[in-house]
């Protein structure tokens, strides 16, 4: 079989970041002015008052610090709790479309592609910003490459199943250099006056040149050994923003049009189908967990990667097997994985094995083996 590599990956990272002190402030003054404005009614038992959040509790309970975001102003304006961004003209990029060549430009500089050596775009991420064109369509046109270009979501695991469309496209021979691209504005569909999750997201995006060994002229190439995907239906994380949300006014801006998720129910089922994933997708390639240098996992809260990779290795894992990088990024949802492959690959040798991981929304799962070259 055609041998794939990932031979180059690039990060957008915004220009703001706001820290959990500064969220937690302008949470809690969206809080006190709630409660202040309806005094009576809380009084009165009608319904009940809203609880400040903490820094504490947030880096306790997750592991975040810090988030990047596209726009900063709107969302710690206790008045208004969303990123503002000025709707865009058709003939202007949209948001995605620019994060998305930031990042693929940076790819294609490592992959030492140009961009007309292209020839699928895949734009893999949680929330596209409009139904159509593919934004993936808009990403190839304003990179000027060649061939199609298709927009996929997944959720959390969008960039680990873009890769292995892409890897399956170059294998069958229906591409021949593929860019996946995860550009994730999650402040966008994130409800930032919900105490529960106004921590947890934040926006960024990431970019890998998928292509056939032989054609590979990077000298950081890792070979894509294999990939395995899984899915199973759950509720727990869900959105139901959609175009048919107008048909029923009454209901369409109503709190399940953003992300909600039941967070603990989430952590108890979806580890147990990680882990199970992974083990029999090493299994397969005759490969065990601890073959892996590294383990480049979806970054959504510190305490779950920590207990995957125990799961996984059977016994604690040191912070250069499992790097995090959710501290700084947060829950960055597809990109999560892929910024901490980026920015942690640097010291692999040839030879070396790393597993990139996504988990999330869906439910879904996503592996991929790495080996470098
Ligand atoms: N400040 C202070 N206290 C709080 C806060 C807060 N901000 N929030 C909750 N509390 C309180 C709760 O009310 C609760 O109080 P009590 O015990 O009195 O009821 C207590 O703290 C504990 O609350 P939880 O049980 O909810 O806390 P957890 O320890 O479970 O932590 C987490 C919450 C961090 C959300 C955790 O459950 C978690 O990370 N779970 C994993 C979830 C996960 O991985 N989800 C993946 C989702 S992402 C994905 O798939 C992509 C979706 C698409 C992207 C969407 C972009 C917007």
């Amino acid at each position: 079989m055609k041998s794939v590599v990932i031979s180059g990956s690039g990060l957008y990272t915004p220009p703001h970041s706001i820290s959990n002190d500064e969220l937690v402030e302008s949470f809690n003054r969206y809080v006190d002015n709630y409660n202040d404005h309806h005094q009576s009614a809380i009084a009165a038992g009608d319904f009940p008052s809203l609880e400040h959040s903490s820094s504490d509790f947030i880096h306790k309970a997750s592991g975040i610090k810090n988030r990047f975001v596209v726009e900063k102003s709107g969302i710690l304006d206790p008045d208004f709790m969303a990123p503002r961004l000025p709707e865009r003209t058709n003939d202007q990029p949209s948001l995605l479309c620019e994060m998305a060549v930031s990042a693929a430009q940076q790819a294609l500089t490592k992959a030492a592609k140009s961009a007309d050596e292209i020839d699928l775009v895949i734009v893999a991420c949680s929330n596209m910003q409009r139904a159509y064109p593919a934004i993936a369509i808009e990403v190839q046109a304003a990179l000027g490459c060649q061939g199609y270009g298709y927009d996929m979501n997944v959720a959390c695991s969008s960039a680990t199943f873009g890769i292995s469309a892409a890897s399956d496209a170059i294998r069958s021979g229906s591409a021949r250099c593929a860019l996946v691209v995860n550009p994730e504005v999650c402040s966008g569909h994130l409800d930032f006056r919900d105490r529960d999750c106004h921590f947890i997201f934040g926006d960024v995006a990431t970019a890998v040149v998928v292509e056939a060994e032989e054609t590979c002229n990077s000298d950081g190439a890792f070979e894509i050994l294999g990939t395995r995907l899984a899915t199973e239906f759950s509720n727990n994380i869900r959105n139901n923003f959609g175009f048919l949300n107008r048909t029923h006014p009454q209901s369409r801006d109503a709190r399940d049009k953003l992300f909600v998720q039941q967070g603990r129910k989430v952590f108890k089922e979806l580890l147990p189908l990680v882990t199970q994933t992974i083990s029999s997708h090493l299994n397969e390639l005759q490969l065990s967990p601890s073959d892996f240098k590294r383990f480049w996992l979806h970054q959504a809260n510190l305490t779950m990667n920590i207990f995957a990779a125990k799961k996984l290795l059977g016994r604690e894992p040191s912070t250069t097997e499992v790097p995090i990088v959710l501290d700084q990024y947060a829950n960055t949802s597809s990109a999560g994985s892929v910024i901490a492959f980026h920015l942690h690959q640097q010291d692999f040798q040839q030879g070396e094995l790393g597993l990139l991981s996504s988990f999330g929304a869906g439910y879904s799962i996503g592996s991929v083996a790495l080996k470098k070259k």
